[in-house]
């Protein structure tokens, strides 16, 4: 087959063989800037948002992404070579994949290169949205104080610079003093990361910010920006080159970086936005008056079974999650872990049926064709633990109930932070605090609460003696007998 390269030229080329844009993108014009431009943001965003630009065609709702770590220079010189333009591949549950060409994204900019652009086009008057996928640690948010982190050297960096911010409260610092002495009024700041209150813990970290670098814009924040909370969700594995060349074989389309995700998704937002927004329900997302038992559902049986099947998949030799939850054994320890230790923690959420809800999760979970990596799972697992295993944990120790699942995964955690296999592998460990994770997890061998000394990730989790007996009594019995032994154990203590 011949091959072309995705570009706006080239676009109409792919018309036979994938869905492709059928409306002007010349005549989009950015209303919203997404910080992020990831995996996730262009299989949800922006593929909602150009939904929506096939029905609105005089919408101003078209997307300009920030490229805003060095990082990310590849997605962005991979969008500018594009045009902006790239595939979507969702790897439908009988295996077919659906492939459609995405163009919402019209405008993209890299901060390192140039951070004045950055800042001037956040303050464009056309921007009536800034969205954000900046990943849970991201937020700058420290588990042991409960408060903003200072002591981030990036953070020190942006208060000593305020003219080249490095980091998003820089940025946004910046971009509002500007709208502010335009006299533009309101603007919306949305968050979209996986954290309990997305939106309020964007406001309160920005603010704890602005506070010390510019404090007489507090009260035009106040004043002029919402920060809608939010319930995101489609899984999104990272794109893989067997990805990347059987899309250039069976459709022609060379692109050097397709999206590939799951055919569910989700988007629960609430409507709370500054200076108007798109109707993004008329594609599919929900707008509610309370998103929080949303966020509470999501966290706390996606986002935890993920890193259930995650850390217990990876100490056993597992690459992805499918893997992990087709081991009847561990898919019994989720179920036990959802039903009996998360389950009582969600009582009386409104809008929801958490029985189906679970059972959707387990379907999801077992796509074969995903193949989501369990290193992309436990990357950053210190940024994740704390929004979605502990808020339970905590939770379930206020009343009585049962930990002992939850102990067993964060001891499986301490042991997987040694950074091998239970076959001896070396693990492919990518987390912000991996030299303090193994450190501990080093010092746990002699005395296992080491681990739990970390109060960054685990707060005050070490003076529950309850926990602490759980942990310790898992941490030993998987030194001695390794994960499948001690789940089976365990779930066979729960049918006895
Ligand atoms: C995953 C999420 O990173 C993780 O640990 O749980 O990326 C998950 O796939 C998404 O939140 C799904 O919406």
């Amino acid at each position: 087959m011949k091959t072309y390269k995705l570009n706006n030229h080239n676009l109409s080329q792919f018309s036979e063989v994938v869905s492709i844009p059928q409306y002007d993108r010349s005549k989009v014009k950015a209303g919203i800037v997404h910080v992020g431009v990831g995996g996730f943001h262009r299989a949800h965003e922006a593929y909602y948002t150009d939904q929506l630009l096939h029905k609105e065609t005089e919408g101003n709702w078209g997307i300009c992404g920030i490229a805003l770590l060095e990082y990310d220079a590849k997605i962005y010189n991979t969008l500018k070579d594009q045009d902006g333009l790239y595939t979507l591949i969702v790897k439908e549950l009988d295996g077919t994949l659906t492939k459609r060409v995405i163009g919402s994204i019209v405008e993209y900019l890299y901060a390192p290169e140039n951070p004045i652009k950055v800042v001037e086009k956040m303050a464009n008057p056309d921007i009536k949205i800034i969205t954000l996928t900046i990943t849970e640690g991201g937020y700058n948010y420290s588990e042991a104080t409960g408060e903003f982190n200072f002591e981030n050297s990036a953070i020190q960096f942006d208060l000593e610079n305020p003219q080249a911010p490095k980091t998003i409260f820089g940025f946004l610092t910046q971009a509002l003093k500007m709208r502010k002495e335009k006299g533009l009024k309101g603007v919306t700041i949305q968050s979209c990361d996986n954290i309990q209150g997305n939106g309020q813990m964007a406001e309160k970290m920005l603010l704890s910010y602005v506070k010390v670098a510019e404090p007489t814009l507090v009260s035009w924040i106040n004043e002029n920006v919402s920060f809608p909370n939010a319930m995101v969700d489609r899984i999104t594995p990272a794109t893989n080159a067997t990805d990347i060349s059987s899309l250039k074989e069976t459709s022609g389309i060379d692109d050097a970086w397709p999206v590939v995700c799951e055919p569910f998704k989700q988007w629960v937002i609430e409507d709370n936005f500054a200076a108007g927004r798109p109707a993004w329900e008329t594609v599919g997302a929900q707008f509610v008056d309370d998103v929080v038992p949303f966020e509470k559902m999501k966290l706390s049986l996606l986002n935890a079974g993920h890193t259930v099947l995650g850390i217990l998949g990876d100490l056993m030799g597992y690459a992805t999650i499918d893997e992990s939850v087709h081991n009847k054994e561990i898919q019994n320890f989720l179920h036990n872990y959802m039903n009996i230790e998360v389950t009582p923690t969600l009582a009386g959420l409104e809008g929801v049926n958490l029985e189906e809800y679970k059972e959707s999760l387990l379907q999801r979970f077992g796509n074969i064709y995903i193949k989501d990596q369990i290193d992309r799972i436990c990357s950053e697992s210190s940024a994740k633990f704390p929004i979605f295993i502990l808020p339970t944990v905590n939770k379930q120790l206020e009343n009585k109930g049962s930990v002992q699942f939850a102990a067993f995964v964060v001891a499986a955690w301490a042991i997987y932070s040694l950074g091998k296999n239970e076959n001896g592998k070396p693990l492919l460990i990518k987390d912000a605090m991996q030299g303090i994770l193994n450190d501990k997890a080093i010092a746990s061998k002699e005395n296992p609460t080491e681990f739990l000394e970390i109060a960054a990730v685990f707060g005050k989790l070490k003076e529950s003696k309850t926990f602490v007996d759980a942990y310790t009594t898992s941490y030993q019995n998987i030194t001695k007998n390794g994960v499948e032994k001690c789940v089976i154990i365990m779930n066979n203590s729960i049918l006895n």
